[in-house]
């Protein structure tokens, strides 16, 4: 019936510090959904199996350098060579569970120094998230689990600027979830917030672009 037919996946984001939790959150609400019947699939930014993606991870390897805008132009033409199948994938009503998306770029970025609009520019025309999560930590909390793996950015002083430049990106649309609660605590309230989103994108809410 019609509304099947404009029955589309929800564009779900999480961001957040390193060592905040996102990672193992977003595989255990994968699962969840998963089982629960729904079509997903799990996402991350940067996803490193592109040959831009090998750029990047080499560069966060420590194994290549590159200017900040140039490397900050990879990150974003990461986005852009998956956005065709995301909007498939969404249209189709996969629900889509993104590891960092545009925000993470633009958060890192500026804490180098960059220029916040400069860096919002490349990211105008991807899609917008029906749903942001921040995972929230302060940089000393998320420095006291220890096991930054040793990646450029993973040092406190960076990280401290990583917070500053979220918060500057945070808007009335993004859900907080306090990071530091028990796991199945923070896993509850993202099902919560994230089966919401799922049945308003099935409603047929139109895909929109970043701005
Ligand atoms: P992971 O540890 O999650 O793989 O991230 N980053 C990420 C940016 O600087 N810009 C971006 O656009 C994205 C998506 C955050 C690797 C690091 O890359 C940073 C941490």
């Amino acid at each position: 019936n019609k509304e099947n037919s404009s029955s589309r996946g929800a564009l779900i984001v999480l961001e957040g510090l390193d060592r905040c939790g996102k990672t193992s959150q977003s595989s255990r609400l994968y699962k969840y959904l998963d089982e629960q019947g729904y079509s997903v699939e799990s996402w991350r930014f940067p996803d490193r199996n592109t040959g831009v993606g090998q750029m990047i991870s080499s560069y966060l390897a420590n194994q290549s350098h590159l200017d900040d805008h140039a490397i900050h132009l990879l990150f974003s033409a990461n986005r852009w060579e998956k956005r065709m199948l995301m909007e498939d994938k969404l249209r189709s009503g996969t629900t889509l569970i993104v590891d960092r998306y545009s925000y993470s770029g633009v958060a890192f970025s500026s804490a180098k120094g960059l220029d916040i609009e400069w860096c919002k520019a490349p990211e105008i025309g991807l899609l917008a998230p029906d749903l942001v999560v921040y995972l929230d930590i302060s940089p000393e909390k998320a420095a006291e689990r220890g096991g930054y793996g040793g990646e450029r950015y993973e040092q406190l002083e960076f990280q401290k600027k990583v917070a500053k430049s979220y918060l500057t990106l945070h808007d009335s649309s993004w859900k907080v979830i306090d990071a530091t609660l028990p796991v199945e605590d923070i896993e509850e309230k993202l099902r919560e917030i994230v089966l919401d989103s799922i049945t308003i994108c099935q409603k047929g809410k139109l895909l929109s672009q970043l701005r």
